[in-house]
């Protein structure tokens, strides 16, 4: 079976988003609508056990927040929540705050000019993707990628594996015709869970996930001049992830 797509997850593969992007975004909407609530980097990291924004206010209010007494319209405040931090979110990637991480653009480029078929599978919300892309590779981005699966177009979301079946059904792809990309262990769950052998790439709240079963496990994708960091798996005395490494990988 050949390689013919790479399926990319978004938040902390593309780009670090969530420290400094996301829980940011979500303390600015807080503020907006005159709630106390302030989320630190070990709060947000607790969090990012649920994903989705809207499903994390709701279960950060369950769970946390006792003191709270829910309004009548709870789901509609969330809901306006959710808005105003999408809305924060993306002032700050149109500021050119969020880079993508190393080697993304390489690989990316890489893989587009050899006619690879590129994909999204994510659980955050559509804008927040599309910004990211506009802002990072440029205002045609989003056509580099053939399907962008995101945020509440499946309603089960990650660990889910229904946002990469839904991903490979628009592509009519199967598993063994893709490698996913992901960061975390929500992400492996979801994207091993539809039969994708996985690439790992972590980042500080996900460095001590358990990434059993991944291909690889790395720092990240590496530069030739700035190699990744291996924490599982055979990187075949390569620095950095090319075309030709996810081929022999793929194939294995
Ligand atoms: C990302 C998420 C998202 C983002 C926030 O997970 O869980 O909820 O944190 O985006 P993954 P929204 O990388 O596994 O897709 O607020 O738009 O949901
Ligand atoms: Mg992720």
């Amino acid at each position: 079976m050949p390689l013919e797509a790479l399926i990319f997850d978004v938040d902390g593969t593309l780009a670090d988003t969530e420290r400094d992007g996301h829980r940011l975004a979500f303390n600015a909407a807080f503020r907006e609508f005159g709630l106390d609530w302030e989320w630190d980097v070990p709060t947000y990291g607790r969090l990012l056990a649920v994903t989705g924004g809207k499903e994390r206010i709701k279960h950060y209010v369950d769970a946390e927040r006792p003191d709270y007494r829910k309004p009548g319209d709870f789901e509609d405040l969330v809901v306006a929540l959710h808005q105003a931090k999408t809305r924060h979110y993306t002032e700050m990637l149109a500021a050119g705050g969020i880079p993508l991480r190393p080697g993304v653009k390489r690989l990316l480029t890489e893989a587009r000019e050899a006619g690879l078929r590129l994909a999204i599978a994510t659980t955050t919300t559509p804008d927040n993707v599309t910004a990211l892309l506009h802002h990072s590779l440029g205002a045609h981005a989003q056509d580099w990628f053939e399907v962008i699966g995101a945020g509440d177009i499946v309603p089960a979301k990650k660990p889910a594996p229904d946002i990469y079946l839904w991903v490979m059904a628009r592509m009519g792809l199967a598993p063994q015709d893709c490698l996913a990309f992901e960061d975390s262990n929500n992400g492996i769950r979801a994207s091993m869970g539809a039969g994708l052998k996985t690439v790992v790439t972590v980042n500080e709240y996900t460095a001590g996930h358990d990434f059993s079963g991944a291909l690889a496990v790395l720092s990240d994708l590496g530069e030739p001049d700035a190699p990744f960091r291996l924490v599982q798996g055979d990187s075949q005395g390569q620095g950095f992830v090319d075309l030709a490494l996810l081929r022999r990988w793929h194939a294995a």
